[in-house]
Parts: structure tokens; sequence; C-alpha cells
């Protein structure tokens, strides 16, 4: 199996933490999305939306982080990561589409409008951009913080695919670079989560690859 990532992206990152946490047998391919690599046409090959993570299984060509996630748990036997009762699995991917629908979108306002629109020509944070991305995170930051206050992960009392890929878009570009301008340090039931997402070896694992978040 190879999944192509990147190591500054959070939707790689989900995906990366996934694999190393089930210790599934992956070969770990880099896009370097500064060089452009993800518009070579051997890449378009494997993902038309040129974005990483592509994950690559025997001839079986899979793309979207969350789809990949849910791939790889169901690859593994005996995994606990990604419940098979119903209502628990449920509960699973309701938290998957929240992130991929609303927290993700919601912080991806702020990291363009703090640093890609700067590292690509397009000029400065809009004002009103920003305010909107603020009011967009503190909104949905609220919601997972009123639902962690009785739970010490996402879905209970084990760590799930939920809090894989919640933690990323908390901890991304932004987090790394400018914590002051992701508003989430009122939400204490979320930083004592996040402190907890940060004990787990595959947190560690791949927080050596942000060692240097200027060269992103
Ligand atoms: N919904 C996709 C989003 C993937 C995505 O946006 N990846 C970004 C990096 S975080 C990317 O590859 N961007 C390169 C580009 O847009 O050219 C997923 O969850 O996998």
């Amino acid at each position: 199996m190879r999944l192509y990532h990147y190591p500054y992206s959070d939707n790689s990152r989900r995906a990366v933490m996934t694999a190393l946490h089930l210790d599934v047998p992956v070969e770990f391919v880099l896009v370097d999305l500064r060089k452009g690599e993800q518009n070579q046409p051997s890449f378009l090959d494997l993902n038309p939306n040129h974005r990483v993570p592509v994950l690559e299984d025997d001839g079986f060509i899979l793309w979207e982080s969350h789809a990949i996630m849910q791939y790889l748990a169901d690859k593994t036997p005996g995994q606990t990561l990604y419940p098979t009762e119903t209502h628990a699995r449920a509960d699973v991917n309701r938290w998957l589409f929240w992130c991929g629908g609303h927290l993700t979108p919601a912080v991806g306002i702020l990291n363009r409008e703090h640093f890609i629109k700067g590292m690509i020509g397009l000029g400065g944070p809009d004002p009103a951009e920003v305010k909107r991305g603020e009011e967009l995170v503190c909104e949905f930051s609220g919601i997972l913080d009123k639902h962690l206050a009785c739970r010490e992960w996402i879905c209970g009392s084990a760590p799930t695919l939920a809090d894989l890929s919640i933690v990323t878009p908390f901890t991304g570009l932004l987090a790394t670079r400018a914590p002051e301008k992701l508003p989430i340090g009122m939400f204490a039931n979320v930083q004592r989560w996040l402190a907890r997402i940060q004990t787990l070896d595959t947190w560690q694992k791949t927080t050596v690859t942000l060692a240097n978040p200027s060269e992103v």
C-alpha cells in the first residue's frame, strides 16, 4: 500500500496518523505541494482533484482523507478506531462529516487569509473574511467544547477516527505558525482534549514533520 501525502497538509496528516496508529504496512510517498507536484500528470492520474492524500492499494486508488481513514480501519482486523456496531459507527461518521463539512472549511478560511494568500501573491488578509472565519471557528469549537464536557474522547472513552480527524485542523498551519490567530483558547474542554491527543504515539510521530513550519 502507498500513501501519497505532504507532511504539512492537515488532510494528509489524519490519514498518516490513522495508518501509523493501526500499524498498517504503508509506504509513504511525499508529494511536494510547494513544487506543484500535485499538478504533474502522473499524480493527476491518481487524483484529478490535484490533492493529497491519496491511497494506492494493489491497483485500487482512493482519495479523500476520511474515506482513506475508514478504508485503512476496515482493512485492519481487531482495530478499535472505527467501531463496527451500527450506532457507534454512525456516531464516528457523524463527526467525520462534521469535520469535513464544517470545521475544516472554517479553519481553511483563516489559513487562506493569514498565510496562503500571501504565499501565492494574493495580498494581505481581508478583514471581513477573517471575521467570518473566526466566527465560524468559534461556533464549531463551541459545539465541540460542550460535547467534550463529559467525555474524554469525542466518541466516548477511547480514541476513534473522529479524534484523529478533528485534531488536524486545530493543530495545522495556523495553530503552528500563529496560534493567536486561531480563536480556540477559551474552550477549556477542547484544550484538555488537545493535550490528551498529544500524548498519543501517532501524534508524536507525525509532529516531527512540523518541526520547521516556516518552510511550509
Ligand atoms: N477533501 C480533501 C481535501 C484535500 C486537500 O485539500 N488537500 C490539500 C492539502 S491540505 C492539497 O492537496 N492541496 C493542493 C492543491 O489544492 O493543489 C481530503 O479530505 O482529502
